[in-house]
């Protein structure tokens, strides 16, 4: 059985989603990071960087002790890995879905993540920033657009992939980032037909609940107001 730390959020469906779509079984902890929980001893020792997703798989592929992963990029290949499902088998496919997941990891969702901030939570409306992080985002949507019109009919070739999911988990709030998908008719058309996924649709239902409609201003210290100190005195509650 696979412990899967969540919260209803873009990184977080990635491995929802993922589960679902391998149909492992896994059981839900939800970790409240509006209201700091991912600053808990026990979730420290599970993820140090205190963002989820975190897994805890109880069952590895290797047997031995229970194996405890984060960084969602990380939780999609070693699910990959474990099932055998979603990661090309092929030196061409495995790599070119490993770049595309990286590029998601390390661009996309970085840039995706400033925006919104800069966009929905800031306090002021800082035109430089908001500028920024727009365009940037802009750059990175018609990225993927001409990918898309490359690859045909996944973002690494012709199999659905991790990277997809990666994708796809933020593609999913463009309309909170403003972005009109009319505008990457190829982003559109590969967004429209994975939403029709059932295990898409289960994997970003999981929690849906959960979140609160409006961010508050225990959430607002809690996910605005971090610093290393923040991380010392989760830590140190362990002992
Ligand atoms: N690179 C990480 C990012 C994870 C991340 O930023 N998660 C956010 C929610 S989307 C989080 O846990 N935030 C809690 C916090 O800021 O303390 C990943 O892909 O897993």
């Amino acid at each position: 059985m696979i412990d899967l730390h969540y919260w209803p959020t873009p990184n977080g469906w990635k491995a929802s989603i993922m589960l679902e779509e391998c149909g492992l079984p896994y059981t839900l902890c939800p970790v409240n990071i509006g209201r700091g929980e991912q600053f808990s001893p026990e979730f420290l020792a599970i993820s140090p960087n205190n963002r989820m997703p975190a897994i805890v798989d109880h069952d590895p592929p290797s047997g031995g002790a229970p194996i405890a992963l984060f960084e969602s990029g990380a939780i999609l290949v070693y699910l990959a890995e474990k099932t055998g499902r979603f990661l090309p088998a092929d030196l061409r496919g495995r790599h070119a879905t490993l770049q595309w997941l990286m590029w998601q990891m390390g661009g996309l969702g970085p840039m995706a993540g400033q925006n919104g901030h800069f966009l929905l939570y800031a306090p002021e409306k800082i035109p430089y920033a908001l500028e920024r992080y727009a365009k940037e985002v802009d750059r990175l949507y018609g990225v993927l657009d001409a990918q898309l019109a490359r690859s045909g009919h996944y973002v690494a070739g012709g199999e659905y992939t991790i990277a997809d999911m990666a994708i796809f988990s933020w593609i999913r709030i463009h309309k909170a980032q403003q972005i009109a998908l009319s505008d990457f008719p190829q982003v559109e058309r590969w967004y429209n037909a994975l939403i029709q996924r059932p295990a898409v649709k289960r994997g970003l239902d999981l929690g849906k609940g959960l979140r609160a409609p409006k961010m508050d201003e225990e959430a607002r210290t809690a996910l605005f107001g971090q610093t290393a100190q923040s991380v010392r005195a989760g830590a140190h509650k362990r002992s």
